[in-house]
């Protein structure tokens, strides 16, 4: 493959002070975030098949048979034609399920960053890069690419004096916010990988997410802002980093004016970011070198470090970004995911910014400060393409129409779906009110794993049918495959239901389990051999679409995210465990809300108690057991569980 020249690191001219970072700013910029330089990399379909070399190929369904057919192909020209290489890239792909090996462009070097920013900035440095729409309705801010690009390079070589080389980890625990961006982009200049966690995980969480990555540093908030509540993120990495002892400095960053706690570990981030530079040479990474982890529930165990690496990734979500929300220059992409989460990392960060789109970052909530939040915002920030969850559909949905009225929606060309099966009421709701009966819903099937969208309605095709609640259609290069959950074969036929499988790799996937390859194979390339299986459930109809059925193994899929049963159980064998601790807990809490003397003196666990069939508890038998009277129970006729006297009765026995 040929190489695209570098782009010579863009020298930053002005500096860029706190305030344009933490303070809402009205300036506006020549382009606005509209189109009116051209960063074209996203050619129309005529030129995409000629510069793919598909020959012969005229349509959109001829494009996709190409993309799996002559993969190599394909991939190699897209890979050449969007992303910029440092070093070209001698092998496609290097795949073999088997040994859950995945390898993409081996041999190339580029740098994540420098596609994300710099070349963006060389042809329009003041495009507006992203808009961070804070908590409070109004106060958004913009960013532009020169600016992302001097954040990004400062917090580099800040992360540079604090010990951070290439192939470090870095943890981040931070809300939405420029900052938070710019230490993803800022990480992947250096060539560490970072580790993003949703912050709104528990200490406990964190914990076990920063001693698996093994990070030395992490970077959060003093305190985030969500719904107008505060919430004091600082703390809970101060409990957090009390269990990690890999942890050698948290640098913090002020989302509010309230000081906390500072310790000799702690780095006050924007402070210390001021003294940098505003250049910081980008290193060049190889295709297959980690760009980040990002911990996802599986079905057993503890939640697994999933590892995303920097040429296909990105490729991938670009490509995705582009023809899956018909995504084009100019456009304003308002996505409503948390970063902690791949739908942030992909169609937040990395896809917007390779395709030097104009990417909103939300900071608060559905319902905040009415039901009319997303529709007041798209008015305001001119919205696009809106990328949301199923589960906060269902809950405007609740609320009426009205709050969906009451604003201008005439920018949306384009409405998301993602994280769940999303109901028929929900679809049409969204189709018919929210999107004015004019804008295709695009129902979106990914996960973590797959690092972008592999089924959706109209990745081929800008004129396809779509059917309200079905995925549709593979994504270019994605061959789905429906497999027999008993007997493991093919379903080759329309009109069958099965395991959803993908039987050849694609640049997007995820190369590994951090530190746990076995588990990785085990996982998702041993249940049906030759194919990576993603432990979803999957019907294709008689013409050949695909709808989602949900999780076929033990995840449980709540508003989206999701929970693996065996880490709730965990937690509460873990509690039956510390039935002293438990007890103890309980004697505290009575002598603190009634008196000491009310104290019980013992504290028996059990199942469940003696209950009627109408849910009353029987105490007269709980009376005769602590009495030892166990033979004069009574009439245990209305009882609903006859196992639970027996078991206080040798629960008892055992206490005394
Ligand atoms: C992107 C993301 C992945 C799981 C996935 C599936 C469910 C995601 C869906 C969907 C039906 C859709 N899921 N999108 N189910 N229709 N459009 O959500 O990643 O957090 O890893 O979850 O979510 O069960 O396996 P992740």
């Amino acid at each position: 493959g040929a190489a695209h020249n570098w782009p010579s690191v863009v020298q930053v001219k002005e500096g860029l002070t706190r305030r344009d970072v933490l303070v809402p700013s009205r300036t506006s910029y020549p382009c606005g975030g509209r189109a009116q330089c051209t960063l074209t990399r996203s050619p129309g379909v005529q030129c995409f098949l000629r510069h793919v070399g598909a020959t012969g190929v005229s349509d959109h369904s001829g494009l996709y048979k190409f993309s799996v057919n002559e993969s190599d192909r394909f991939w190699g020209a897209v890979a050449r034609q969007r992303l910029s290489w440092i070093s070209p890239f001698h092998t496609v792909q290097n795949c073999d399920f088997s040994q859950g090996k995945i390898k993409w462009f081996e041999g190339g070097k580029l740098n994540v960053s420098v596609n994300c920013l710099d070349r963006h900035v060389q042809t329009c440095p003041e495009r507006v890069a992203l808009i961070w729409e804070r908590d409070e309705p109004g106060t958004e801010v913009k960013i532009t690419y020169r600016q992302l690009l001097e954040l990004t390079c400062r917090l580099g070589n800040l992360l540079k004096r604090q010990g951070v080389r290439r192939g470090d980890c870095v943890t981040i625990y931070m809300p939405p916010c420029p900052l938070a961006m710019a230490s993803m982009l800022a990480c992947a200049r250096i060539g560490a990988a970072h580790n993003v966690v949703f912050a709104g995980f528990s200490s406990e969480a964190l914990a076990d997410r920063i001693r698996d990555a093994q990070s030395s540093t992490v970077i959060t908030v003093n305190q985030g802002v969500r719904g107008g509540k505060v919430v004091d993120l600082k703390r809970t990495v101060d409990q957090a980093v009390q269990n990690c002892p890999t942890v050698q400095q948290v640098l913090v960053a002020m989302r509010t004016e309230n000081t906390v706690p500072m310790t000799d570990r702690d780095v006050p981030l924007e402070e210390e970011m001021m003294k940098e530079d505003v250049v910081c040479e980008p290193v060049a990474m190889d295709s297959e070198d980690v760009l980040f982890l990002l911990y996802t529930s599986g079905s057993t165990g503890k939640p697994k470090g999933l590892v995303h690496t920097q040429a296909g990734y990105l490729l991938y979500t670009s490509l995705t970004h582009r023809y899956v929300f018909n995504y084009h220059d100019g456009d304003v992409f308002g996505c409503v995911a948390d970063i902690g989460w791949i739908t942030g990392h992909s169609y937040i960060v990395y896809g917007p910014l390779c395709n030097g789109g104009t990417t909103v970052l939300f900071e608060s909530t559905p319902v905040y400060p009415n039901p009319g939040r997303y529709w007041e915002m798209v008015e305001r920030l001119g919205i696009n393409q809106f990328y949301g969850a199923p589960t906060a559909i269902r809950l405007l949905l609740k609320y009426g129409d009205e709050w969906v009225q009451n604003y201008n929606r005439s920018s949306l060309k384009t409405l998301g779906s993602v994280g769940e099966p999303i109901n028929t009421e929900a679809w049409e709701w969204y189709h018919r009110v929210v999107g004015d009966g004019r804008c295709p819903v695009v129902d979106t099937w990914w996960q973590t794993e797959t690092g972008g969208i592999c089924i959706a309605p109209r990745p081929a095709d800008p004129e396809a049918e779509i059917v309200p609640g079905m995925a549709m259609h593979p994504f270019y290069g994605i061959k789905p495959a429906l497999l027999d959950t008993e007997v493991g074969e093919v379903l080759s036929s329309n009109d069958s239901t099965g395991a959803l499988c993908i039987s050849q790799a694609w640049p997007g996937m995820a190369r590994t389990i951090h530190n746990h390859h076995q588990r990785f194979t085990e996982t998702y390339f041993h249940p049906y051999p030759g194919f990576f299986f993603t432990g979803d459930g999957a019907h294709r109809s008689k013409e050949g679409y695909y709808q989602i059925i949900g999780r076929l193994d033990d995840v449980i899929n709540v508003s989206g995210h999701r929970l693996g049963t065996a880490e709730l159980e965990d937690v509460v064998i873990y509690l039956m465990v510390e039935e002293d601790v438990l007890a103890q807990q309980l004697r505290e809490m009575v002598s603190r809300s009634i008196a000491k003397y009310a104290c019980p003196d013992f504290i028996q666990v059990v199942r469940c108690l003696p209950k009627t069939r109408s849910g009353k508890i029987m105490r007269r038998v709980l009376r005769k057991v602590v009495e030892r009277n166990t033979d004069e129970l009574g009439d245990l006729s209305t009882l609903d569980d006859p196992d639970s006297v027996h078991e206080v009765i040798r629960g008892h026995r055992r206490l005394r």
